[in-house]
């Protein structure tokens, strides 16, 4: 018989299957084939990617707390501009400086056809105006959207215009939802925009031994939280994260740190590098999803700095965190146990809930991504074989300079080699194939129909995945809880956070609605065959 790969591929006429059958791979023994990622969707084709200006706006700029970010374009746009992600922040005060917090406002230039015909920078310039006059914010952030792109406004005149008018800082992201092949661009645009104009502006110190910057961690449900919790508990100080809860207060003083952990690789590793070529600061990947992860995780920590206190405490806090959710996750665990999932989210969580659901013996039958590229899937190591297409040079990438005043280095190349004898490998991500089961679906870029599909002939009993495709799930009689949103639930990070998990997706399980749902796949045989051994 086909394999399952074949057997959703092969309904494609000839010239799509040329197309998606080098982005969908079955894992096979421990190679990892090359994938097809980071390109253009068919015209046509119902994907699940988001735009350039998603990933700028909605993604790595949204969560910075005390910047106005004005979106420049038609209204529609300005969906993304306001609670459409679940990043949460506090308007908090630290050393007498407050970080207000601007997340439940939405500010749009609200172009009209009038301002397409005759440019939209006098309009730009008013809602700076009216954001001054109104919250008198420190930062202000300008992120254009289509027709911006395409009518020419220059909104890095006007950034340099409001600095010099209000003494603030102003800076224009020219993230335009048509660059690039999805919201992949609109985060390295963001990040170029961060290690440009702020990261290393600021003058504050940190007042701790052992400093770490979060990457990657957008606080989802409060996850960054619990992590930042977990890690002061062990006596580790939080700098700045990028860029959940976070603040452009924070953000300024984040090059100070002397480690970097990066938990979502995809859209920060820019940052991680050019803030190691830049000021010395190494990075590792982390994972705070998951209580295998988590405890690997905050030991590489102790590892990288080396303390013996530090390490201790460290202990403290995994065995105090593992007692305190034994019993339940010992419970969850008999419940859950030998269940199948299928993921498909993002950039990153394909992979990291992957490491979380093995804590619960669920094993992994399907995992991909909407936007990942090569080194996601694949690791770092493929990086310099990666082709450039059209598509990518479009997108600026900046050259930093070792910062003469800042640079540090912090362990030598001799103290690095050691490190990664104890199984640390500093700025490396191994990416998410390596790690699974022979024979599981490794597809990027999923679409409507190929979801339908692999759920029709795989069976798992979760599908992880997003609203746009949920519901699909759902009627055909398969659970499917949200790893963009967590279904308003969460946090989903640290040792409590698996517990949280685990609970929703018992109770997903459990639920008697699954009893009036009559699956199609219930109601067709699932073998086929006949008797004689003839087939
Ligand atoms: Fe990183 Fe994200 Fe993700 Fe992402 Fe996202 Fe998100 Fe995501 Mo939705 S930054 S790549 S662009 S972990 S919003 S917090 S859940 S698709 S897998």
């Amino acid at each position: 018989m086909n394999s399952v790969r074949d057997q959703v591929l092969d309904q494609y006429n000839s010239r799509v299957y040329k197309n998606r059958k080098e982005h969908v791979l079955t894992k096979v023994d421990d190679k990892t084939e090359e994938i097809g990622a980071n390109t253009r969707t068919i015209p046509g084709i119902m994907s699940q990617r988001g735009c350039c200006y998603a990933g700028c706006k909605g993604v790595v700029l949204g969560p910075i707390k005390d910047a106005v970010i004005i979106v420049h374009g038609p209204i529609g746009c300005s969906y993304y501009a306001w609670g459409t992600r679940r990043h949460k922040a506090e308007a908090d005060e630290r050393d007498g400086e407050q970080a207000k917090s601007y997340l439940e406002y939405c500010f749009s230039t609200d172009m009209q056809e009038a301002d397409i015909v005759f440019g939209g920078e006098k309009k730009l310039r008013q809602a700076i105006t009216e954001a001054m006059s109104i919250f008198d914010p420190t930062a202000i952030f300008i992120c254009s959207t289509c027709p911006v792109g395409l009518i020419g406004d220059d909104i890095h005149a006007v950034a340099r215009w409001a600095e010099e008018e209000y003494k603030i800082k102003c800076i224009g992201f020219s993230c335009e939802g048509y660059k690039g092949v999805s919201q992949s661009a609109g985060h390295h645009i963001a990040n170029n925009q961060l290690i440009r104009y702020i990261i290393g502006t600021g003058d504050k110190k940190p007042k701790k031994q052992f400093t770490v910057n979060i990457l990657g961690e957008y606080n989802i449900g409060g996850d960054g939280w619990e992590v930042e919790k977990l890690l002061k508990r062990c006596g580790i100080e939080v700098v700045s994260v990028f860029t959940g809860g976070s603040s452009y207060r924070d953000i300024k003083n984040s090059h100070f740190a002397d480690l970097n952990l990066v938990q979502c690789h995809r859209s920060i590793n820019y940052v991680a590098d050019m803030m190691y070529d830049k000021y010395g600061i190494d990075w590792i990947k982390v994972n705070f999803i998951g209580v295998e992860s988590c405890t690997t995780s905050l030991r590489s920590i102790g590892e990288y700095f080396g303390d013996e206190g530090l390490k201790r405490r460290i202990e403290e806090v995994i065995a105090d965190e593992i007692v305190s959710t034994y019993d339940e996750m010992q419970f969850l665990k008999s419940r859950l146990k030998g269940k199948t999932a299928a993921l498909y989210v993002g950039g990153s969580r394909s992979h990291h809930y992957q490491a979380l659901l093995k804590d619960f013996g669920i094993s992994t039958v399907l995992a991909g991504y909407e936007f990942a590229h090569r080194d996601d899937y694949e690791g770092r190591e493929v990086i310099p074989t990666i082709k450039t297409d059209a598509d990518s040079k479009n997108i600026e990438s900046i050259q930093v300079e070792k910062d003469e005043k800042f640079y540090k280095v912090y362990l030598n190349d001799q103290q690095k080699e050691e490190l990664k004898e104890k199984g640390v490998v500093l700025n490396y991500y191994e990416g998410m194939a390596k790690g699974m089961d022979e024979g599981a679906i490794i597809c990027d870029d999923l679409n409507h129909f190929e979801t339908e599909e692999f759920l029709r002939i795989l069976k798992p009993d979760i599908f992880f995945s997003g609203i746009k495709d949920k519901f699909v799930a759902q009627k055909s009689g398969i659970l499917s809880r949200q790893l963009h949103s967590y279904d308003y639930s969460g946090p989903y990070a640290g040792f409590q956070g698996a517990v949280i998990f685990g609970k929703d997706v018992l109770m997903g399980l459990s639920t008697p609605a699954w009893a009036l749902i009559r699956a199609p796949w219930k109601q067709i045989p699932s073998l086929s065959g006949s008797l004689g051994g003839e087939e």
